[in-house]
């Protein structure tokens, strides 16, 4: 029950209540784990302190990825209030919204900078700067959230699809160099879930209800199910995995037709 009991923490990605990063925080912290929770800018702010108020002395802290002196900072915080760290989870993505709009072709060389700035080379700089923390304390886990759109072409998707090919391979070249140092890197591969990162997105109710109709389980991904298997990832249960994509969305992946 306590498999997290005297274990740190930090979590990036939390917007709302209906972050994927929020649900995995709830489940690690009802496990036992102190949390560092981080938001992205002063519009954030309110929303992540009133959610973090229900945590157990939270550390809540600001962190745009794009930073390098926020993620230098964020580690540095961590490591004066908990003096290292167990786990980090990765939930940070963005493209600018025209991106996802137009043809994929017409991807601009700025909009797929930033895209591939914010969602894949942000994981490589946060691994970089909290190593260190995880090492103090014998070793530790980091995850990063996926779809699979970084294999498969899903319309609109565009250049996050090249985005999330990129993070995966990080996965994999950040698990074979953090291994001996005893840290593992571990992404989750989730179904499509209505969440802030889901809303505009043009047809994406019907997205959801062909999952439903495919997806061996018959039913859409909900958050708390990523939050399980993140729980996982994270603790001791998965001690013997790193550089693995772990896909929960209800089997759908598996179907060919
Ligand atoms: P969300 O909007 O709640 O989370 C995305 C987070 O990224 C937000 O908290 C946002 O503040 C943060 N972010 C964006 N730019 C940032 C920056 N420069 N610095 C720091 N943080 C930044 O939506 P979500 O669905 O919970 O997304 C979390 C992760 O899950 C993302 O990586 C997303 O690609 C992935 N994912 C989502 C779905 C889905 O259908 N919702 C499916 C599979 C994977
Ligand atoms: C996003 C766009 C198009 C298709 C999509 C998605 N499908 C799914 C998503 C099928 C499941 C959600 N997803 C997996 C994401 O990673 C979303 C990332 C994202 C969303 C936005 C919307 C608002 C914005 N920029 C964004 N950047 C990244 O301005």
């Amino acid at each position: 029950m306590s498999e997290f009991a005297g274990k740190h923490g930090l979590i990036v990605g939390v917007a709302n209540k209906r972050s994927i990063a929020w649900a995995i925080a709830r489940a690690v912290a009802a496990k036992g784990a102190r949390l560092a929770v981080t938001y992205q800018g002063e519009r954030l702010e309110d929303s992540v302190r009133e959610l973090s108020a229900d945590l157990a002395d939270p550390l809540v802290l600001p962190l745009d990825v794009t930073s390098d002196e926020q993620i230098a900072e964020v580690a540095a915080r961590c490591d004066q209030t908990f003096g290292g760290l167990d786990f980090v989870v990765h939930g940070a993505a963005f493209a600018p919204r025209e991106e996802l709009a137009r043809p994929f072709l017409e991807t601009s060389r700025d909009g797929f900078r930033v895209a591939l700035d914010i969602s894949a080379y942000s994981l490589v700089a946060l691994a970089r700067a909290t190593a260190p923390l995880m090492e103090k304390n014998g070793g530790g886990s980091l995850l990063t959230l996926t779809y699979l759109g970084s294999e498969r072409v899903f319309p609109n998707y565009n250049v996050m699809g090249v985005a999330k090919a990129a993070l995966e391979s990080s996965v994999r070249y950040l698990a074979a160099e953090l291994g001996p140092r005893a840290i593992r890197v571990n992404a989750i591969s989730a179904g499509p879930i209505k969440t802030l990162a889901a809303s505009g997105i043009s047809g994406f109710s019907s997205i959801l209800q062909v999952y439903r109709d495919k997806a061996p389980l018959r039913r859409n991904t909900e958050t708390g199910e990523v939050a399980d298997a993140a729980a996982f990832l994270l603790g001791p249960a998965g001690r013997g995995v790193t550089g693995e994509i772990l896909i929960v969305d209800g089997g759908y992946s598996i179907v060919g037709l």
